[in-house]
C-alpha cells in the first residue's frame, strides 16, 4: 500500500485547491489528442478532431476534460485507497472503452505539463516529485483491472 507523508498530502490538496477544472481539464485532454494523435480514436464519437484548433474548440472534449479532473478528485479524496476507488473506472476503461493502458501515463504527462505552465515557479521539484507520485498511483490503479 502507498504511504503518504503529511507534507505530501498537503502538497496534493494545495495543488488541487488552485485548479480550475474548466481550464486545465480541456487543455490536458487537448494536449494528449494533439501530441499523441492515436488517442483520438477513443473519442471518434465526439465529432470533429480534425486539427488542433478543432480539438480545442470541441465542446465535448472540453466537457470530458472536466470529467477527467473530477475523476482525479476522487483519488485526492481517497488517497489511502486509490486502488479500490478506481476499480470500476479501471474496469470501464479496460472492458468497455478498450483504452490501451499505456495512454494513462501519456495523459498524466500532459496534465503535469499543463499544471507546470499554470504554477510556473511555484511548481518546485519537491512539488513535482509529490505530484508525480500521486499520478503514478492513479495510473497504476487505473491499470489494475487489465491484468
Ligand atoms: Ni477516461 C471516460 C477518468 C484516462 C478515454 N474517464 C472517463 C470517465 C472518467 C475518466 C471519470 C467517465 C466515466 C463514466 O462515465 O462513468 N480517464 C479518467 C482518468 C484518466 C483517464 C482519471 C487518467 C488520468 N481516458 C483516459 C485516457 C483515455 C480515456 C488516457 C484515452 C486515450 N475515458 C476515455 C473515454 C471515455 C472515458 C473514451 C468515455 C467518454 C464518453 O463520454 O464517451
Amino acid at each position: 500500500m502507498v504511504e503518504w507523508t503529511q507534507e505530501e498530502r498537503v502538497i496534493i490538496k494545495e495543488i488541487f485547491s488552485k485548479l480550475n477544472y474548466e481550464d486545465v481539464g480541456p487543455k490536458s485532454l487537448c494536449r494528449i489528442l494533439v501530441v499523441y494523435p492515436w488517442t483520438q480514436r477513443y473519442f471518434a464519437h465526439f465529432g470533429n478532431l480534425y486539427n488542433p484548433e478543432m480539438i480545442l474548440a470541441n465542446p465535448k472534449i472540453a466537457n470530458h476534460g472536466v470529467v477527467v479532473f473530477r475523476g482525479l478528485e476522487m483519488a485526492v479524496q481517497n488517497m489511502d485507497n486509490i486502488k479500490n476507488t478506481y476499480a470500476n473506472l479501471s474496469k470501464l476503461h479496460s472492458e468497455k472503452l478498450h483504452v490501451d493502458p499505456d495512454n494513462f501515463q501519456l495523459l498524466a504527462d500532459c496534465i503535469t505539463i499543463v499544471i507546470a505552465t499554470k504554477m510556473r515557479s511555484a511548481f518546485t521539484p519537491e512539488k513535482q516529485a509529490t505530484w508525480y507520485k500521486f499520478l503514478s498511483v492513479v495510473v497504476s490503479a487505473l491499470s489494475k483491472q487489465y491484468f
